[in-house]
């Protein structure tokens, strides 16, 4: 049976693979890549968990399979929960992380530690192609370095130091990352449920 992976950023999709293998999904993991005449769907959303679920619809809708999505982001305490739904596109340029995390970073400024909390959020979501759709999130808390550190992962990993951690989540290893991660969590959540609407 195949499940698809309705995303198109790398990253995630090498996360997304490890997660649910490790959760032992016995489901063949088709990226949205496989489908490249289907539009990306407008994140018209006002939380992770529409956006995620207007992805998951749009690709099961399309493919007539049961699709997962993902739609995740950095929400910072100083700034009121921004950049949260639009943090592939801070900076106006979407998926220029590079960018992103430079602008992020110039906007903290010399903002001292203990005012540098953040927490990465992500909703793992659920369609099929009848509409039946579930939903859940996840979170990893920490705070935001006046640095740049480390180089696996993707998007803010450098400069977010999970809570507990020395490191910055681009300085774990994937295995802890996806322990311990938003979308680790998130997924984890979901596979009992694909389990039981999938197979
Ligand atoms: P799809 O919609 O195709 O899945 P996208 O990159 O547009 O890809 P989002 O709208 O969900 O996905 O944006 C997520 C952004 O949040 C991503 O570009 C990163 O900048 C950031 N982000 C999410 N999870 C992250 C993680 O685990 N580590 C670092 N940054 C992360």
């Amino acid at each position: 049976k195949r499940l698809i992976l309705a995303t198109r950023n790398a990253g995630k999709i090498t996360e997304l693979h490890a997660i649910l293998a490790d959760a032992g999904l016995d489901l063949d993991l088709v990226g949205a890549d496989a489908y490249p005449d289907i539009p990306d769907v407008k994140e018209t959303g006002v939380t992770f968990a529409e956006n995620a679920l207007l992805k998951a619809h749009a690709l099961a809708r399309a493919t007539g399979l049961p699709a997962v999505a993902d739609d995740s982001g950095l929400c910072v305490d100083v700034l009121g929960g921004a950049p949260g739904i639009f943090s592939a596109r801070w900076s106006g340029t979407h998926g220029d992380d590079q960018a992103n995390l430079d602008l992020l970073l110039a906007q903290l400024g010399d903002i001292d530690t203990p005012h540098r909390g953040a927490y990465f959020a992500c909703a793992a979501a659920l369609a099929l192609p009848d509409g039946t759709e579930r939903v859940v999130e996840g979170r990893l808390n920490g705070i935001l370095r006046h640095t740049p550190s480390g180089t696996n992962g993707f998007g803010y990993d450098p400069i977010l130091q999970p809570d507990g951690e020395t490191r910055t989540c681009a300085e774990l290893t994937p295995a802890e990352k996806n322990a311990i991660s938003h979308r680790g969590k998130a997924f984890r959540a979901l596979v009992p449920v694909v389990r039981e609407l999938v197979g």
